[in-house]
């Protein structure tokens, strides 16, 4: 196992997290990453040195730090331009990685599938780009495996910074080409279209255990950080018969790296068009307001701020009874996705919400178009179904989403213009 030295800088101007807590958080990102975290410093910064982030006394201190606990590598909570991280590996005779690198180097140990793969590839890349200078290059090949190097990093950094920009356009090109296919499989999806409902949440906060409580779904759960890279899809049948498909996505996190949003457009891509998000907060967490913040924030970046949402504070069988949940606006729901508690009535409340945004359709529907009774039965709430007289056809009141009752009123049209149809 490498063993690492965490460094964190405490600044003058209010950050989300403080240094400690920020430290602690990148302990387990370390962790995550199959680190051993050997040592920790904070250091408080006026003002950032250029050269080397952090000043020349704490620097030596770190220097004897690396030495007694036997590290391998240097971990910095905050990103490094490429000219510190040169020079501090060269201080410190060591590897020298930033949070940025190592949140990529997690994303690339847990991509499983193809678009998951290209996109912590481009991630990777674009940070590597200012990075490939011919110092760079030589310290490189001196640093071996392990944190850091995993991903495509090694091989690429052999090649010229053309070859890479070259490699960077092919991903985006390829990326471009999975996400139409994916956009061909949404509007397929949308021709039956069942609601989607996207778990969004800070990582570890339970997002797949609540996927599987509700679904049974067996996505892969784990104490670690971003156990869940790629979008998972299940069918969800509510109580009252309405069928939804629940969409797990990755994490986020605290100072995420600047190439997520771009890298993961086409997993966000689910966020940002779902019907209803819920927003899934480890409640037992002390900084579950923070964790919020932080997760509207990339919701407001991703395009998906104002899409309706409950918040869900999960792991309240962990929750003190002197605890207080943070306030948030919208609705809200307490649930325990470990013992199953208020699982139901959070169905429940998926219903309701997307009931609500349901159009109400009253049509005249020939007894020969089952197919069309089953769409609205599967993908609303039918109301009324009353055989006429003539007995061959049903007079039918639904609410069913805006997509499906205009597919049913231009179904009806199309093959049967005889029929009155009522547009509600
Ligand atoms: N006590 C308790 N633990 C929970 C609950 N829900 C999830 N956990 C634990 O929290 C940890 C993270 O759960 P995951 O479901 O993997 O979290 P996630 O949000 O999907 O995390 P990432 O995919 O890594 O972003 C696991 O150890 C779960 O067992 C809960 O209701 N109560
Ligand atoms: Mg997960």
């Amino acid at each position: 196992m490498e063993r690492a030295v965490l460094v964190a800088v405490e600044r003058q101007t209010a950050d989300l997290l403080d240094a400690e807590e920020s430290l602690r958080e990148l302990a387990s990102l370390a962790t995550t990453a199959g680190l051993e975290v050997a040592a920790s410093a904070v250091q408080t910064l006026k003002k950032p040195n250029p050269r080397t982030l952090i000043g020349s006394g704490k620097i030596e201190e770190i220097r004897l730090l690396i030495e007694s606990v036997h590290a391998q590598a240097v971990l910095f909570d905050d990103e490094l331009t490429p000219v510190q991280q040169r020079n501090l590996e060269k201080m410190f005779c060591t590897k020298v990685v930033d949070r940025t690198q190592l949140i990529l180097d997690i994303f690339a140990q847990r991509a499983t599938s193809q678009e998951g793969k290209l996109q912590v590839e481009l991630a990777q890349l674009q940070y590597l780009m200012p990075r490939l200078t011919r110092q760079w290059l030589h310290l490189s090949r001196q640093r071996g495996g392990g944190v850091g190097t995993r991903g495509p990093g090694e091989t690429q950094l052999e090649v010229d910074r053309r070859r890479v920009r070259e490699r960077i356009a092919m991903l985006r090109r390829r990326l471009k080409q999975v996400k139409r296919t994916r956009g061909l499989h949404r509007s397929k999806r949308a021709s039956v279209p069942y609601p989607i409902v996207a778990l969004v949440g800070y990582t570890n906060a339970g997002k797949s255990s609540l996927m599987n409580s509700l679904t049974e779904a067996g996505v892969l759960v784990e104490n670690k950080l971003f156990a869940t890279l790629d979008p998972t899809v299940r069918m969800l049948k509510l109580p009252d018969g309405l069928e939804t498909l629940v969409v797990d996505t990755v994490g986020f996190i605290h100072k995420l790296p600047h190439s997520f949003v771009e890298a993961f457009e086409s997993t966000l891509e689910e966020v940002s068009k779902a019907s209803l998000l819920l927003h899934v907060v480890d409640g037992s967490h002390k900084l579950a307001a923070e964790q919020i913040e932080v997760v509207n924030g990339v919701l407001g970046d991703i395009g998906a701020g104002d899409r309706q949402r409950i918040t869900v504070f999960n792991k309240s069988d962990k929750l003190g009874s002197e605890q207080h949940l943070p306030t948030v606006s919208g609705a809200v729901c307490r649930v325990s996705a470990k013992t199953g508690d208020g699982t139901e009535q959070l169905l429940r409340q998926i219903g309701t919400m997307l009931a609500a945004q349901q159009e109400k359709l009253r049509v005249v529907i020939p007894i020969g178009r089952a197919d069309l009774m089953a769409a609205l039965h599967r993908s609303g709430r039918v109301v009324q179904e009353a055989l006429s007289e003539a007995q061959d056809s049903f007079d039918v009141v639904a609410y069913v989403p805006a997509a499906v009752a205009g597919r049913v009123r231009k179904e009806l049209a199309l093959s049967v213009p005889e029929v009155a149809v009522d547009p509600i």
